[in-house]
């Protein structure tokens, strides 16, 4: 299952969570606000503080954008 770092008021993350709720694509979501658990796991895993962030780890991809992110999910869905 798809990882998905978030603010919960990032338009950005939004956009991601309604077009994976569209194409029925199941995701956990981690809050990566400053100051939390996810923040110091999406900096260490990414390398930069900026959501949303996705982890495939089945297919050992990583990606910031929330057009590439929306793209990739597209392209890997049925
Ligand atoms: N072009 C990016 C923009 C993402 C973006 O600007 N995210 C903001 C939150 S809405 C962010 O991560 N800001 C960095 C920060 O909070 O330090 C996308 O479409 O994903």
């Amino acid at each position: 299952m798809y990882k998905l770092y978030t603010y919960p008021s990032c338009p950005y993350c939004e956009k991601v969570r309604s077009s994976f709720s569209e194409m029925g694509v199941e995701f956990e979501e981690i809050d990566a606000t400053r100051g939390t658990p996810g923040s110091d796991e999406l900096v260490n895993l990414g390398g930069k503080q900026q959501v949303p962030f996705l982890v495939d780890e089945a297919n050992n991809v990583q990606m910031y954008e929330s057009d590439e992110i929306i793209k990739y999910a597209r392209e890997h869905s049925e």
